[in-house]
């Protein structure tokens, strides 16, 4: 049971260890195949596996949801995670410290790199429109925003932040297969450090939501933002790592 900071999943009383997931098997479906996936759950420590979905997919795939429980604890006190470090600030809070401290606009240069043709992420947080309440960044007066759209290749990127003088450039990446959001994340960010000296290069973002918040470092960029990222938030972090903060790059 829970104890302390110790928690365990919850299906129908509080602590009985119950998850559900689902997944996909290369077969088609049948009896063998259920029973394929009652075995893989118990491998990945569900037991006793319950199958309350299997439905064919396709020609010979077959999609899964098991139900059943896990012996896991998690130790909430052992969890670590990427929490904000810098105040949430108004868009007018924002405008104010920009237009104090820089005493110009800040540029900032979006664009989906790659093959990635998903510009809903990007545009909820440049374009007026914004997400879930809060305009996006071109809303902001203060900021000078530069949205490139989908499938932009890293030579155009560097190119388009060197011609817009870009304070930061904003990249998204959604699709994750075969790692390609790593991949182009460190191929953009290398690119960054063979084009322009450190003291000229801009601060590089990269968000989407399957990437690993702690990986900024590893991937060569300054900061990742994930699932339900706000426009507010994203300006927030540009003051604070531009102007304010204490390892601000600019004034
Ligand atoms: C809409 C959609 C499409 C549309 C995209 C239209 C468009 N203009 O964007 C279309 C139909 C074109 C499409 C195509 C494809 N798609 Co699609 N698509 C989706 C879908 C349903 C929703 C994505 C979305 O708009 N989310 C809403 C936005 C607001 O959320 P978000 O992107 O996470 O953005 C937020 C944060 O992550 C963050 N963020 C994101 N980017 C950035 C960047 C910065 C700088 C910051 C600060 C923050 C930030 O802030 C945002 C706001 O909170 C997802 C499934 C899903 N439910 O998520 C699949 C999904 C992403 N697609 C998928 C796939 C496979 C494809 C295709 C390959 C399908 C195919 N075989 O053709 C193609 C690929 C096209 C291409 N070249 O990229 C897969 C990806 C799987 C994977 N592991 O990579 C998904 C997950 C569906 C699935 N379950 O299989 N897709």
């Amino acid at each position: 049971m829970t104890g302390g900071s110790v928690v365990r999943p919850y299906g129908d009383t509080t602590g009985d260890g119950m998850v559900q997931v689902s997944f996909t098997l290369p077969v088609p479906h049948d009896k063998r195949a259920e029973g394929a996936a009652v075995q893989l759950a118990n491998r990945m420590g569900i037991d006793p596996a319950l199958l309350v979905h299997a439905k064919p997919i396709g020609d010979g795939f077959t999609f899964f949801v098991v139900y059943g429980r896990v012996n896991h604890l998690v130790d909430l006190s052992a969890v670590r995670v990427v929490e904000r470090d810098f105040p949430l600030l108004s868009a007018k809070e924002v405008n104010a410290v920009v237009k104090r401290r820089l005493r110009r606009k800040l540029s900032v240069v979006g664009a989906c790199i790659g093959t990635d043709a998903h510009t809903v992420g990007i545009d909820a947080i440049l374009n007026v429109k914004g997400i879930a309440g809060e305009k996006g960044l071109e809303y902001y007066r203060e900021l000078s925003v530069t949205n490139l759209g989908a499938q932009v290749s890293v030579p155009e990127l560097v190119e388009a932040a060197r011609v817009a003088r870009a304070d930061a450039v904003l990249v998204s990446q959604v699709v994750t297969q075969r790692d390609a959001h790593l991949h182009n994340t460190r191929e953009m960010s290398a690119a960054f450090r063979e084009a322009l000296p450190a003291a000229r290069r801009p601060l590089l973002i990269v968000g989407g939501p399957r990437f690993d918040e702690s990986q900024a470092a590893e991937l060569g960029v300054d900061r990742i933002f994930g699932r339900g990222t706000t426009p507010g938030e994203v300006a927030s972090y540009l003051v604070h790592a531009l102007i304010t903060g204490r390892r601000a790059r600019v004034a």
